[in-house]
């Protein structure tokens, strides 16, 4: 099932995997330990719940899948007798549905906000008026001005015309520049929460997009396209660049909207439009087919021989060889994974 678009659930068990999402979402917005660890545990119950195919009828036969602990199986029996889930009332504090609140605000992560409520906030006028002498940078402060049209997503057509306007102005600064939709919009969704751009150039002219973005982002803003910026490159010269910013239709009443403009090497597009397209379940599980394989994926390329400190295994200690970056295709070929088209890649 898809956890983003409501509309189009399809497990026979959603109303469990509603409710134990919503008891989730509310551990999450808390900082314990146990609450990390009951996030963590939520989460394996939920995938595996997911994948079940059954409508589960009893306590033993909820036990019975792998993922599932007693007390989560108590919990999913409550939600099957009683439709409701106690518990999420009494996490339902005033603090996490003020943490929740903040956290709605672009660039305000638990940390801040949990010390906006310590400091007396609870509501988004409290933070306008900056009650508890707290301070907001200027992304945070975007982030409030435009909190309902950053917390919307927008229909799928709505960021198609928006696409539809942005790519004319690049081609016309480079006819040669590869450019596409990727994320939600690419596999198919009816609404996008931003919109994922791939920027890229073929280099066989000795040319690449480097040094492109900022002129592409001046004209994309005098065309009032682009309205504020969130995130700029720290060196525009390089050659794996990200932009977040906030963009609208030239049209008096458009909302904001999210967007992200990545560019990437011309080598790398394939692994870039495999990473960006996502969902990031998908990509999880592609990443984990990769590891089990002795390979490594990124969002730059597939890599093999790539080797681990075995006391932290995040550290490389030797890079490896890229083995396929140009295209989706290769991947999911020397992975031994079936082709799977855009809207197909849930999971
Ligand atoms: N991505 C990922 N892991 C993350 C964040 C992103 O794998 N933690 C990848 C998969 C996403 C893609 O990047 O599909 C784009 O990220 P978005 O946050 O824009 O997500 P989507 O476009 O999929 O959904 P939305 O419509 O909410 O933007
Ligand atoms: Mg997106
Ligand atoms: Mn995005």
């Amino acid at each position: 099932c898809d956890r983003k678009e409501p509309e189009q659930r399809e497990c026979v068990n959603q109303d469990i995997i509603d409710k134990l999402e919503e008891l989730m979402e509310l551990h999450k917005a808390k900082l314990g330990e146990d609450d990390r660890w009951r996030v963590y545990t939520y989460s394996k119950c939920i995938r595996a719940l997911r994948n079940y195919p059954k409508k589960i009828k009893s306590f033993n036969e909820a036990r019975s899948i792998n993922g599932v602990g007693e007390k989560t199986a108590r919990k999913i029996m409550e939600i099957i007798e009683t439709g409701d889930l106690r518990r999420i009332g009494y996490e339902k504090t005033d603090d996490v549905e003020a943490v929740n609140l903040f956290r709605g605000i672009y660039g305000v992560g638990q940390q801040i906000a949990s010390m906006w409520y310590n400091n007396g906030c609870r509501t988004l006028d409290d933070v306008s008026a900056r009650k508890g002498g707290i301070k907001l940078s200027h992304v945070q402060e975007i982030g409030l001005q435009f909190y309902d049209d950053i917390n919307d997503r927008m229909p799928r057509s709505e960021a198609e015309a928006i696409f539809n306007l942005i790519k004319p102005i690049a081609l016309k600064l480079d006819e040669h520049l590869f450019i596409d939709i990727m994320g939600s919009f690419r596999r198919g969704k009816a609404t996008c929460g931003d919109i994922d751009i791939l920027v890229t150039r073929p280099t066989s002219d000795g040319m690449t997009h480097a040094g492109l973005l900022p002129e592409l982002l001046a004209r994309l803003h005098a065309a009032k396209i682009l309205t504020e910026d969130l995130a700029l490159p720290d060196d525009f010269s390089a050659l794996e660049l990200c932009y977040r910013g906030l963009c609208k239709l030239p049209e008096p009443d458009a909302k904001r909207r999210r967007i992200d403009i990545l560019c990437v090497p011309w080598e790398s597009r394939g692994a870039a439009l495999l990473y960006y397209t996502g969902d990031d379940i998908f990509n999880r599980a592609m990443r984990m087919k990769a590891n089990v394989l002795g390979y490594s994926l990124n969002q730059r390329g597939l890599y093999a021989g790539v080797i681990r400190d075995p006391r932290n295994r995040r550290v490389k200690i030797s890079a490896g060889n890229i083995v396929a970056s140009e295209t989706e295709e290769e991947v999911f070929k020397i992975l031994g994974v079936p082709w799977q088209e855009p809207h197909e890649r849930v999971r």
